[in-house]
């Protein structure tokens, strides 16, 4: 006898409406978001998620670094929860989808029980980890990171916008430090539904991604220092300059990265040019490099090659060179018996489905470590994300949604004695 509720599935337009609902908070300038985590933006999306959770019957808890925790009771309550978590912040010109669909795909989920009256034995927390996207506050899965024990929370409360703004002042600011210490709160397994990002679910038309595995990271910050000077009266041979430096480093990056492909990737996507002057030789540089492999040896060498050419870069033109690791982790393999009934729940809904290696970090990579982990990935429109044109179809919106109804319901464990209503 199949599991109630095994076949069902989630209500594709009340998650579409809700996807879009949320995407009027923090708008872009292009139809995408702009919710950067900490901001009044972030604060009011965060509402809108209470409200909806409550509306649902879900109890709210907040830890001390932000995290929201929408908790769904079980019958059980000596079993630990099943989480389901992404993120609901924002790159300054992301989509509508990235992390939000994850967030709010776990609220449709627990909609759904409640339309079917079903209970689970252990209860269902669906999670906004705060600051995901480490692009106003580095680095990338700062909270989900203090969670699973990889940053102390006093380092992270430390860390600094462009404009000297602390994470620790901002989540007071906003009202978002919880009585409940992060890190303390137990949990039984997460899974985490994320748009691809990339292009190949798309490309071969392919309806679920299966996350084996994600790849590794290396942020690195570089500091080029030299002289500022008069961009019209300083001779060629007399200039020192950073700017220049930037550049030819900035090109090294990519040599490396081709050095090591295929699968190897590298960019450099912040930059600020000081004193960023038209008529004024740049005197300081500073800019973030952004390596990944799935192989964490080939991250460590292209880190040293970074470090070793760009050091000779920087001689040539006589310029100063600090390089600070400022975010990493190590490549990832997902939990197989959780990844094992993402594979069940295609299969189940007859969705075709691949394995992939997640080329974008996300806070399953860092809640791996501390619980059995998987993810679940949707296509996406030209494989474009972290761009406000980022698009997905309601249709994959949904298949991936049921995928992981279903793997959350095979993990939390339907409580067959509670009387199931016909939806
Ligand atoms: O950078 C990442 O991979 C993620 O989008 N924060
Ligand atoms: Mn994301
Ligand atoms: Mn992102």
């Amino acid at each position: 006898m199949t599991t109630p509720g095994a076949n069902q599935k989630i209500n594709g337009d009340r998650l579409w409406d809700a996807l879009m609902e949320m995407a009027k908070i923090g708008p872009g300038i292009r139809g995408g978001n702009n919710r950067q985590t900490l901001t009044d933006a972030d604060k009011e999306g965060r509402e809108l998620f209470t409200k909806w959770c409550e509306e649902a019957g879900m109890t709210m808890a907040i830890d001390s670094m932000g995290n929201m925790f929408a908790r769904f009771e079980g019958t059980d309550p000596s079993l630990d929860p099943v989480m389901i978590g992404s993120h609901l912040d924002t790159q300054p010109t992301g989509g509508k989808y990235d992390g939000v669909l994850g967030v709010l795909a776990g609220l449709e989920v627990i909609r759904t029980l409640n339309d079917m009256g079903l209970k689970t034995k252990r209860s269902i927390e669906v999670v906004n980890w705060t600051n995901e996207e480490g692009t106003r506050f580095a680095p990338a899965m700062l909270a989900s990171g203090v969670f699973a024990g990889v940053h102390t929370q006093d380092w992270a409360y430390s860390r600094t916008d462009a404009e000297g703004k602390t994470v620790g002042g901002e989540l007071e600011r906003i009202g978002y430090i919880g009585d409940e210490p992060c890190g303390k709160r137990k949990l039984h397994a997460m899974f985490e539904l994320h748009i691809e990002q990339g292009p190949i679910l798309e490309r071969e038309n392919v309806d679920i991604g299966v996350v084996t595995h994600g790849q590794g990271l290396n942020w690195l910050q570089v500091t080029l220092v030299g002289k500022e000077s008069h961009t019209g009266s300083t001779p060629m041979p007399m200039r020192v300059n950073a700017g220049l430096g930037a550049a030819r480093i900035t090109n090294l990056v990519n040599d490396i990265a081709l050095r090591y492909g295929p699968h190897a990737v590298g960019a450099v996507g912040h930059m600020d040019v000081y004193p960023n002057s038209r008529n004024i030789i740049p005197g300081k540089v500073v800019f973030t490099i952004d390596f990944r492999h799935p192989e964490k040896d080939v991250i460590t060498a292209m880190e040293q090659a970074l470090r070793f050419e760009g050091a000779k870069i920087a001689e040539e033109i006589g310029l100063s060179m600090d390089v600070e690791c400022v975010g990493a982790f190590d490549p990832v393999k997902f939990d197989e018996t959780c990844v094992s009934r993402v594979r069940d729940g295609a299969e189940r809904f007859g969705y075709s489905h691949r394995n992939i290696v997640s080329g974008a970090g996300h806070d399953a990579c860092w809640i791996n470590r501390v619980a059995p982990t998987a993810m679940i990935m949707c296509p996406c429109v030209d494989g474009l994300s972290h761009n406000e044109d980022e698009d997905i179809t309601p249709a994959w919106a949904e298949a991936g949604t049921n995928v992981l109804l279903h793997a959350v319901l095979e993990t939390a464990e339907v409580d067959q004695s509670v009387e199931a209503v016909s939806a």
